[in-house]
């Protein structure tokens, strides 16, 4: 399969532009959208009406991620935000969606909480001419026609460079490690523990326990306070997201160790309290997922909306953090 991938920087420059474009398109249509709830589709009024399902408010990257795209997709910017949070069950997330189709919205986006199940209503929107975006997680389907474009990280990549982190650390000391999932049948759960398994694959660092923590931060830290009663020698913990991380932390302090020495944390996000931790010396190592999205979706939507091809596939890039390199980016870091 081909894939084209646009670099964030090469986007962001372009969504500059577009973001112009959209401004001017806005004001030309004398402005203001019609008020929500009547407003239907067409983007005959300049102004593009754009339902989006986000999948909750379960961790620091999905609340940074939520703000960009409240932040981008503005009356100012020509768009028409409907949003719906679906506390991570996938029947909201349809329901938010079926919703959207009824209104007849411009275009859908939605940042799917599991992979699996979406063909029914992704087929509902495209019977009624509705274009869908995807953002952040993809979906498991065979029907690539179902969305025109998925926009996110490489989650199998930000696994691998955890493992690779681990191994150049670690092997040869025969660590222990146990891994603190990421929601059951998400794809970045899936991908993260697949390019972590991979990367620590011949190597002497051994998984000997691994269970979901659903992305919080009070789930991580119940999981591990499990992971500990059951286990004397975790030499390491990789958790699929800073905020179960975080819990994990809590955990292993309240067993009276010390994180980031005792037992050596790895992380993925890169959000602001993960990167203070880092600082702090409780987490060793965090590998970046970017969750600014906004202004990718916003030049996808637009052009969908205009009927201009779009890349099917859009990879943001990640980049991972040690100590040094948290300390000097933490200043000036947006989320
Ligand atoms: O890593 C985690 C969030 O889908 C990439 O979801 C996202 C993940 C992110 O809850 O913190």
């Amino acid at each position: 399969m081909a894939r084209t991938t646009l670099t964030r920087t090469v986007l962001a420059a372009v969504s500059v532009v577009s973001l112009f474009a959209l401004g001017a398109c806005a004001s030309d249509a004398g402005g203001e959208p019609a008020a929500g709830g009547e407003t239907s589709g067409g983007a005959d009024d300049g102004v593009i009406t754009l339902g989006f399902s986000q999948v909750g408010a379960e961790s620091g990257w999905r609340a940074a991620n939520t703000k960009s795209i409240q932040d981008t997709l503005t009356v100012d910017n020509g768009f028409e935000l409907k949003f719906s949070d679906a506390q991570q069950k996938q029947e909201n997330q349809i329901q938010a969606i079926r919703s959207y189709i009824t209104q007849g919205v411009d275009v859908i986006a939605f940042s799917p909480v599991v992979e699996t199940g979406w063909d029914a209503v992704l087929q509902e929107a495209k019977s009624a001419g509705i274009p869908v975006i995807l953002t952040d997680r993809a979906v498991d389907s065979s029907d690539e026609t179902l969305y025109e474009s998925f926009i996110g990280s490489d989650f199998v990549k930000e696994g691998e460079m955890a493992g690779e982190w681990v191994v150049e650390q670690y092997d040869g000391e025969g660590y222990q490690a146990v891994e603190l999932q990421g929601t059951t049948g998400a794809a970045p759960a899936i991908d993260r523990k697949e390019g972590f398994e991979s990367a620590i694959e011949g190597s002497d660092v051994e998984i000997i326990d691994s269970q979901t923590g659903n992305f919080t931060r009070a789930e991580g830290k119940t999981v591990m306070e499990g992971f500990l009663n059951k286990h004397d020698d975790i030499d390491l913990v990789f958790a699929h997201n800073d905020d179960m991380g975080l819990g994990a932390i809590e955990a292993i302090e309240a067993a009276g160790m010390t994180p980031g020495e005792d037992i050596k944390i790895v992380t993925i996000d890169a959000v602001k309290d993960g990167m203070q931790a880092l600082v702090d010396g409780k987490i060793n190592y965090i590998v970046e997922c970017n969750p600014l999205l906004g202004p990718d979706l916003a030049e996808i939507a637009q052009k969908v909306v205009a009927g201009e091809e779009v890349e099917k596939r859009i990879v943001v890039k990640d980049e991972a953090f040690d100590q040094a390199a948290a300390e000097e980016a933490l200043p000036t870091r947006e989320y």
